[in-house]
């Protein structure tokens, strides 16, 4: 049918609804601010906005702990708000995907207010409750019912009395795991997106959903330098998963007229696991979000950075790049607001700000996938010089420097200096739309403060100007609004080897684009060349043969 898998050829841009446009003058951002910039993403030519959650929520985890699903927190706007903005979006040809956060609730959901009320209650067994260790009295330290941690910070159990047990959280306390073995609560949530699909939105962004089958024994897991245990192996991509997705597909969106975009996130996935959940023919998603190639970084956990080996990306983008070419379909991103900024990571947001930001972008966009842009990507916004743990807001944060300095030991300096390599506020500062003092985002304190560098990186000294990172943006866009090749062409990766120049092609019915790229500070040698240029980021050096300038990006098309 006409229209259908649209996502295939589409670009998605990524709104954090708290950060990108305050219209009320609170500091913080809302349904009508991003309203009032849907012009401006058209412009850049993105077909679909991800919108991270708007629900009702007490805002622990930046509303990721959703406390009614089936409302708009006033913080954001209203249910009229929402409808207005798909209305909007579909005026202009583009599409909305909602975040769908269904692996835990808030402790504020009226679910769990019941459920924790006591054994008796009607949600009694909504969630992940279980005894203290045998022996052991509840609500000591060392009764838990494992040895798990939470993702952000301390044990995943918390004691409720008025029950006797204790309650799984893999995140906060705040947010308490859902318990999907129980057909009442996979219906409700189903029941939920129904609702959500018939009001027009196009498809959801599942958040940590290949955590939601628990292997049910919870055996205790590895012990991490923090004491607590490392439960990943016993819940992600779990027993049932692949099952209660196939349920989900076949009770939310078989049978609806419209295709929908359906990306899970889906930390630690294999990509035979993305083959499976993505094969075009018997699969349960559009797509997923993996994060191998966000953690070749990282040497043991997250708050250990060390420097990325070229090599080793290339590798790990050709191995999804391959494993999901015959039937599967891979997302493609960078950057999202639990991610530091990519020209700060792995560019040079010094000396090569510009060239560095296009360069990245450019070997992403022309992968085969769907590519997604965070929020002032596409601007070059880069990490943020915290000097002071009190300028951070987010729980994992915050929390991590709780425990590392207070509990561990840990030099403050030596802390901070990690959460300002990896931090997910990073992220999450104000989308720079102005050199105004609030960035053009708000007129009052902005909950979060602004980037300092908003006064020279921003979204008007950038959009009209040929020369920005904006206008590249916008080009790779078009180039695959424009090309078959783009979204369908093979994938092929060249110079594996090669430490600083990234290369591939794609290919489809005769035609091959060529992608080079030197990801390094250095000049450095290279004669891959096809017959046209068709896109550059450096266009003064385009004349320039056998040699790429420092960050030079050129993509070639033969026919
Ligand atoms: O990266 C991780 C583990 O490999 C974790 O930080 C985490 O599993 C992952 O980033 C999940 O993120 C999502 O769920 C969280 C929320 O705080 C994030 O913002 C969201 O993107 C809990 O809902």
């Amino acid at each position: 049918q006409p229209g259908r898998e649209w996502w295939r050829s589409a670009v998605v841009y990524q709104v954090y609804p708290r950060s990108f446009q305050d219209s009320d003058g609170d500091g913080i951002g809302d349904i009508p601010g991003i309203v009032s910039r849907l012009d401006y993403l058209h412009d850049l030519g993105v077909d679909v906005i991800w919108l991270s959650p708007v629900y009702r929520s007490p805002h622990d985890d930046n509303g990721y702990d959703i406390s009614d699903y089936e409302d708009i927190d006033p913080t954001f706007g209203s249910l009229a708000d929402i409808d207005e903005l798909i209305a909007q979006l579909h005026a202009r040809g583009m599409k909305l995907v909602m975040d769908l956060v269904v692996n835990h609730t808030s402790d504020e959901h009226a679910w769990f207010v019941d459920s924790r009320s006591g054994r008796d209650a009607e949600h009694a067994d909504w969630y992940m409750w279980r005894d203290p260790r045998p022996g052991a009295v509840g609500g000591r330290p060392g009764a838990e019912p494992n040895n798990w941690g939470s993702f952000f910070s301390g044990s995943a159990w918390e004691w409720e009395p008025a029950r006797g047990q204790y309650y799984l959280h893999l995140f906060s306390r705040k947010q308490p795991d859902l318990n999907w073995e129980n057909p009442v609560v996979r219906r409700a949530v189903y029941d939920m997106m129904n609702r959500w699909l018939d009001r027009g939105v196009d498809g959801f962004r599942m958040d940590v959903i290949n955590f939601i089958s628990k292997d049910l024994a919870l055996p205790d897991g590895e012990v991490l330098p923090t004491g607590f245990g490392d439960g990943m192996p016993f819940f992600r991509s779990g027993p049932r998963l692949q099952e209660f997705l196939a349920e989900m597909k076949a009770e939310v969106f078989d049978g609806r007229e419209q295709d929908y975009l359906t990306v899970g996130e889906m930390p630690d996935a294999t990509p035979e696991l993305a083959a499976r959940l993505t094969d075009s023919r018997t699969g349960q998603l559009s797509m997923i979000f993996q994060f191998e190639h966000v953690g070749l970084d990282q040497i043991g956990g997250k708050w250990n950075v060390g420097e990325l080996d070229l090599r080793d990306l290339k590798r790990s983008f050709a191995r999804w790049q391959e494993a999901l070419a015959e039937h599967g379909w891979n997302s493609l991103y960078w950057n999202n607001h639990d991610q530091p900024r990519i020209v700060s990571r792995w560019g040079n947001d010094r000396e090569h700000w510009y060239a560095s930001a296009t360069a990245l972008a450019t070997v992403l966009h022309l992968q085969r996938g769907t590519p997604y842009v965070y929020q002032g990507e596409e601007l070059g916004m880069t990490n943020v010089p915290f000097d002071d743990i009190g300028a951070l807001r987010d729980i994992e944060s915050i929390n991590h420097y709780a425990t590392a300095v207070d509990l561990l030991g840990h030099e403050p300096e030596d802390v901070l200096a990690a959460l300002r390599a990896m931090g997910r506020d990073n992220a999450r500062t104000p989308m720079q739309w102005t050199a105004e003092p609030g960035a053009g985002f708000t007129s009052a304190t902005p909950w979060i403060g602004v980037n300092p560098n908003h006064e020279r990186v921003n979204a008007a000294a950038q959009v009209g100007d040929p020369g920005s990172v904006w206008a590249h943006y916008r080009r790779l866009i078009a180039l695959r609004h424009e090309d078959p090749v783009v979204v369908q062409g093979d994938f092929r990766m060249l110079l594996p080897d090669d430490p600083a120049v990234f290369a591939y092609t794609r290919e489809a019915e005769g035609t091959r684009l060529l992608v080079v790229a030197n990801l390094s500070d250095d000049t450095v040698e290279c004669d891959l060349a096809g017959d046209r240029l068709v896109l550059t980021n450096l266009p003064e050096h385009a004349g320039v043969g056998g040699r790429l300038a420092p960050w030079e990006a050129r993509i070639y098309r033969s026919t």
